[in-house]
């Protein structure tokens, strides 16, 4: 085997090592033999001078109009659709996800580009009447300043894109602190960034950990913005820290998603709903279907047909084209998964089909589990509560629309839900009633597009959205403008 690569942090647009003289490896999760390659392990004094670079940079980079910006972003679409293919390989190899899905990972950069772009040219502010003769009044977008980006691993690049390509066309220069599971797709990202032609030091990478590299990038005093995706507990930590110095920070953490299956649903539908929305990403999206709440009148057929297509899923390494459900992304979250499984079996959950971990032949150099499935579910039960983050799915059985919902709703998460129906009228009641920000008739939880907001209530976030519109206001402040052209003093609220 060859002699894995060292990949460098990008700071100011130049490629350079750690100071700390340290590396970290990033190994294949289906197998680990397979070393990705050593990646730096970042210092506060490298965040320092990713920062410093960045917030040069941002004196010019506010002032480039921002339908350059939006063609730069343009031609980060370009290049990302000509390396796609080999993206969305590298990208299977360092955390799992099936080829199919690693491309749809990709993709969806691609579609973040071009909306990105297109914004270069929109990002409307308003013209309003004023209450006075002879005044106009706008509102305009600012840019803020330098943002740290802290994404996770599950979507390489389609979650960091999400967050930079939005920050740079509204006129915001960033560091970026990539997951340490995936930190190659990071490298790529900045690569295509260079390549479309962005100025040095407006995009900079520090790869590490989050303990390490990602406290000392929330904690620097010139950062403005924080974007961070990652679990309830972190986010909690971003917020505290955001908080001392009032940084403006959007936070996407955790879900606990359901699929509501009602007594006149297509079943054939809801069943292939819940598998790919259960097991798809092997279970490790905010927005997996990890609760599917059916009504008596079908669970058991349900769970039947859910059991016997669920047997059938091929489990394995993700570039093997026959793979429906890859590995898990490390050996830890295989312990914390297996560790749920033990924890529902012992609530008292009726274990349908899996629960075990694969090791034979080929597994045993990877992180696999059995796609599972729990039955006669308590809401309650913590299995039923907790973001497993994994191809557990718990099945709960229910006795009418309005428990679907109340149980659908009993948990503090707030990001996806979804209803099997064939009746309209409660399509849309459940869309009302349920305390999420996304919401599906006749389809899973995952599955959502970049032009419209993503983000959810409750313990899920903090209020703000990504993607579409809604993400420049977590990139931009607004400012309010008023010019009199009255010649004379005129007062508001009084004249
Ligand atoms: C996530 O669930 O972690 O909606 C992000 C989806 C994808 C993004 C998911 N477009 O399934």
């Amino acid at each position: 085997m060859a002699k894995a690569k060292v990949y460098k942090n990008l700071i100011a647009g130049e490629w350079v090592k750690s100071t700390s003289g340290l590396t970290f490896e990033n190994r294949n999760p289906a197998d680990h033999r397979e070393l990705i390659g050593s990646f730096q392990d970042s210092t506060a004094e490298d965040v320092d001078r990713a920062v410093a670079a960045a917030f040069q940079a941002y004196s010019q980079w506010r002032l480039t109009p921002a339908p350059k910006r939006g063609e730069i972003l343009f031609r980060v679409g370009e290049i990302l659709a000509r390396r796609k293919e080999e993206l969305a390989y590298d990208m299977t190899r360092e955390m799992g996800k099936v080829l199919l899905e690693a491309r749809g990972d990709v993709q969806e950069a691609i579609d973040m580009a071009y909306w990105m772009a297109g914004e270069g040219r929109r990002m409307y502010g308003h013209t309003t009447p004023s209450e006075l003769r002879d005044k106009f009044n706008m509102s305009l977008r600012m840019p803020i300043g330098v943002c740290a980006i802290i994404s996770p691993w599950n979507f390489p690049i389609a979650i960091p894109s999400w967050k930079i390509l939005p920050a740079l066309v509204c006129g915001n220069t960033c560091v970026f602190k990539p997951a340490s599971d995936s930190p190659l797709t990071a490298v790529h990202f900045m690569e295509v960034l260079e390549e479309a032609g962005l100025p040095k030091g407006v995009a900079n990478l520090v790869t590490g950990t989050g303990a390490r590299t990602g406290s000392a990038l929330v904690e620097h005093k010139d950062i403005r913005v924080v974007s961070f995706t990652g679990s309830t507990a972190t986010g909690r930590i971003v917020a505290q820290k955001c908080a001392h110095d009032f940084k403006k920070h959007n936070l996407e953490m955790g879900g606990k998603n359901a699929i509501m299956v009602m007594e006149d649903a297509n079943l054939e539908l809801a069943v292939d709903g819940a598998l790919w929305g259960g097991f798809g990403t092997s279970g490790q999206r905010c927005t997996a279907s990890s609760r599917v709440i059916v009504h008596k009148k079908v669970y058991k057929q349900f769970v039947k047909e859910f059991i016997e297509h669920t047997k059938e899923l091929r489990v394995g390494n993700g570039l093997d084209p026959t793979t429906e459900m890859g590995p898990v992304i490390n050996e830890k979250q295989k312990k914390s998964i297996l560790q749920w499984i033990a924890t529902g079996k012992k609530e008292g959950a009726r274990l349908l089909w899996g629960g075990n971990p694969l090791q034979e032949g080929n597994y045993q150099y990877g992180h696999f589990i059995e796609p599972t499935i729990f039955g006669d579910v308590d809401p309650q039960m913590q299995i039923a509560q907790e973001e497993i983050f994994g191809p557990v799915v718990s099945v709960i059985p229910c006795s009418s629309f309005e428990e679907a919902i109340e149980i659908g709703n009993s948990v503090r998460y707030g990001l996806s839900a979804a209803i099997y129906t064939q009746d309209l009228n409660r399509a849309f009641v459940a869309m009302r009633e349920m305390e999420t920000g996304i919401f599906y008739v006749n389809a899973p939880t995952i599955g959502a597009e970049i032009h419209l907001p993503f983000g959810g209530t409750k313990e899920t976030g903090n209020g703000h959205r990504e993607a579409a519109e809604a993400t420049l206001d977590v990139f931009s402040e607004w400012k309010a403008v008023y010019l009199d052209f009255s010649g004379q003093l005129q007062r508001a609220q009084i004249d």
